[in-house]
């Protein structure tokens, strides 16, 4: 399968995350790149093609299709703002909320994280940006490569993006690749199009952005499997009553799982989101594809064994569309390369003896 990884990713590695009263040690660490590209190699996929970009040339008219200039400006100065203002060098934080409880648009750049990020977990460096830019490029590269006629491609995003909506960051997400990369695949500047897309969230957690972002639009249908957010981050969304509203409306479909869920019981229940994308009918796919469903995971909650990884990639071939998948989370870092080398080996073994 073709796939594609980001190189300018280093400069991001937040020394902590926010978390029930301490200073949690990072997950998403850089490492998982080399590890899952290891995975791709082991699996027979082949080694995936480097993208050298840092910045959002060439695409920014692209992502402000899916963000607002306004956040993507706030992005990029973020952490020269926030220093030249007294804040800690250690990284952009937000330590007072807006939202429900106040909506007002402060000027300090010691304020404004509050006001784009959602949660203390998404800290801005000062490579944040160029890895956030780099990994969005890395989506659409694996997109373009569906428009010039492949069947599927993998994009080895990091940082990861499901979190991530119109105006606001957070779960370690800056720029939602997913929701680029559908964006692309609607209107390719060349070749092949896919106006009637669906994305499907097979990470362990709930991708709030995602959903935010297509929640008024039906061109898009967004489901998503994730771990209930009743009890698990991001808490705030991911119930089965939000089904979309406006045109959207019956668009978003959430799968609320609870702790604990089996193989069996995950697939069962994947067949019946599958079946519903089936109905659908869309002219591609899109797979946030997260292995935080991992039993041996350090942050999630849901059982699966190794086995369950190919028997998801083959319940995805048996739809039949051009696939994009795009990585999220996922940190066991020791399994890392055979969760993600296995699902997808096995998608393409599927997808092509059918
Ligand atoms: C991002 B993605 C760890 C707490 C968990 C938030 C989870 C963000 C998940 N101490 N922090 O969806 O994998
Ligand atoms: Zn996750």
């Amino acid at each position: 399968m073709i796939s594609f990884y980001p190189t300018v990713h280093t400069g991001h590695q937040p020394q902590g995350e926010f978390w029930n009263s301490r200073v949690d040690i990072p997950v998403e660490v850089f490492q998982r790149v080399d590890l899952i590209r290891s995975g791709l190699v082991q699996s027979g996929l082949g080694a995936p093609e480097a993208v050298n970009e840092s910045t959002l040339n060439g695409i920014r008219p692209l992502v402000e299709s899916v963000h607002s200039p306004d956040y993507l400006s706030y992005l990029e100065t973020a952490y020269g703002r926030w220093v030249s203002a007294g804040g800690d060098p250690t990284g952009v934080m937000p330590f007072v909320f807006t939202g429900r409880k106040m909506d007002g648009k402060p000027e300090s750049p010691l304020a404004l994280p509050g006001y784009y990020a959602f949660d203390m977990g998404a800290w801005i460096l000062p490579g944040t940006y160029a890895a956030a830019a780099a990994s969005a490029q890395t989506s659409v590269h694996a997109a373009e490569q569906l428009c010039q006629g492949h069947e599927a491609a993998y994009a080895l995003c990091r940082p990861p993006g499901h979190h991530a909506g119109v105006d606001f960051y957070g779960g370690y997400c800056y720029l939602n690749n997913a929701a680029i990369a559908a964006e692309y695949l609607r209107s390719p500047a060349r070749g092949r199009r896919f106006e009637r897309l669906a994305i499907l969230d097979i990470d362990l957690h709930h991708g709030n952005g995602t959903q935010q972002i297509f929640y008024q639009r039906h061109e898009v249908l967004v489901v998503s499997l994730h771990i209930d957010p009743a009890i698990e981050y991001p808490f705030f969304a991911g119930y089965a009553s939000e089904i979309g509203s406006g045109a959207g409306e019956g668009f978003n479909l959430n799968y609320p799982l609870p702790g604990g869920t089996s193989d069996e019981d995950y697939l069962s229940v994947l067949d019946k989101a599958l079946e519903q994308i089936a109905r659908y009918d869309p002219e591609g796919l899109v797979v946030s594809l997260g292995v935080d469903t991992f039993a041996g995971d350090p942050i999630g909650k849901l059982a699966l064994t190794h086995s369950a990884y190919p028997r998801i990639g083959q319940e995805i071939a048996g739809l039949h569309r051009p696939t994009l998948f795009v990585q999220e989370g996922g940190y066991a870092l020791q399994h890392l390369p055979d969760l993600v080398g296995s699902l997808l080996a096995s998608f393409e073994q599927n997808a092509k003896s059918s």
